[in-house]
């Protein structure tokens, strides 16, 4: 058995950050490249696990957009099949539906769903064949409510003699970081499938699974700040089925540049620290090639106040210098009298000291100095322990700081 296939989801066409225009065509771009990639690749069927479109009513520019590659790929003889996802569904039902009227699309997910009994529930698939394999999809679409429940009740008669696939649209309890947003225990996938297409988590992850693989080729697009600080790439999958053998190949699409930095600006004026972005600005624009730049700035101001970071001329410079856009961010940036409010339940004190002084962006030699000083001085001395612990501070910060 050889079969060759595409896994992408979440792509999300319709979406922008920052409201820009330019954002929005990249999402477009991305998706553009990756049907070039996907036809190249000549591969036999496309699996979509969910989130094809930003909303589930997208603009007639974004829909005009995704039908024209949808009918490229059918030109080149490769079939698309979807589970709707979470941001492809609206009250009126799914833009999806559309394209499968018109052919260009095959929604795996079970019909079923809707109409789920007290028992278990007997979900259907979908039998094709491709170059004389046997392929069988099936899938949940992106629904949040009673899911656990829906998973639990999943019943399905799976063919002996065929690959097959789940296709589904949430998050499993098994992927790193996921909580609080596991919809469910990876425990509650169905068995018996070989390839567990999965969406709706943004971040690439592959795991194995009773020895198949569940493999989630996140967003195909920076969606948010959070998924630019994190995820270093974006793309998707080419899955190659040999002799019973699944192997992975990443594909990674890069439309745009983006550079997420940090700034400490501890004992800065407000005005130096607007200025220490635009030195920064300055530096990176060659590197950047009209890119995004995600500034963060942190730790506490001498003077000034956050509010007063001057994002007019920040935002003037970084056009000047041909960056499609910076944005800089505040919230871990203290003003110069306000307070840290650290959660202390199930703390040691230590571990309180240590969180506040990080939150400070004191560096490692200053918190350690700190810890020590604290240490000394937070004990009851007379007499001439006073003085021994007095100096044995003084050497301290003259080891650690002044050398
Ligand atoms: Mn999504």
């Amino acid at each position: 058995m050889k079969i060759k296939f595409a896994h992408i989801g979440d792509t999300h066409i319709g979406a922008s950050n920052f409201k820009l225009r330019e954002r929005e065509e990249d999402f477009e771009r991305a998706f553009e490249i990756a049907v070039d990639k996907i036809i190249e690749e000549k591969v036999d069927f496309v699996i979509h696990s969910g989130d094809l479109f930003d909303r589930g009513r997208p603009s007639l520019k974004t829909f005009l957009f995704c039908l024209e590659q949808l009918k490229r790929l059918k030109k080149a003889n490769i079939p698309v099949f979807i589970v709707p996802g979470s941001h492809d569904i609206s009250t009126e039902g799914t833009s999806i539906s559309i394209f499968e009227r018109v052919d260009l699309i095959k929604d795996v997910s079970s019909r079923e769903f809707f109409e789920m009994g007290e028992e278990k529930s007997n979900f259907s698939g979908m039998m094709f064949e491709i170059k004389g394999n046997k392929v069988f999809i099936c899938g949940l679409p992106g629904r949040r409510a009673r899911i656990n429940e829906i998973y639990e009740k999943f019943y399905v008669d799976l063919p002996k003699d065929a690959y097959k696939i789940f296709v589904f649209h949430h998050i499993i309890s098994d992927i790193p970081n996921s909580v609080p947003f596991s919809d469910i225990a990876t425990s509650q996938l169905p068995k018996g499938f070989d390839y567990y297409a999965g969406g709706h988590w943004h971040s690439r992850f592959e795991m194995k699974y009773n020895s198949h693989l569940i493999v989630y080729p996140g967003s195909l697009e920076y969606c948010d700040v959070r998924e630019m600080e994190s995820d270093a790439e974006k793309g998707f999958y080419i899955v190659e089925v040999d002799n019973g053998k699944t192997s992975l190949k990443w594909i990674k699409v890069k439309v745009r540049k983006i550079m997420v930095r940090k700034l400490n600006c501890n004992n800065l004026s407000a005005h130096e620290a607007t200025e220490n972005c635009l030195k920064l600005i300055r530096e990176e624009a060659k590197n950047l090639e009209n890119g995004v730049l995600i500034l963060k700035l942190e730790g506490r101001l001498k003077s000034g106040s956050r509010g007063e970071i001057d994002r007019t001329i920040i935002e003037k410079v970084s056009k000047e210098f041909g960056v499609l856009i910076t944005q800089v961010y505040v919230s871990d940036l203290l003003d110069p009298t306000s307070a840290i409010s650290i959660d202390i339940r199930s703390k040691s004190l230590e571990q309180i000291e240590q969180e506040y002084l990080e939150r400070q962006k004191y560096d490692t030699k200053m918190i350690k100095v700190a810890r020590e000083l604290i240490s000394i001085l937070g004990q009851e001395l007379g007499g001439d322990e006073i003085e021994r612990e007095v100096n044995k501070a003084c050497e301290i910060i003259e080891k650690e700081i002044l050398q």
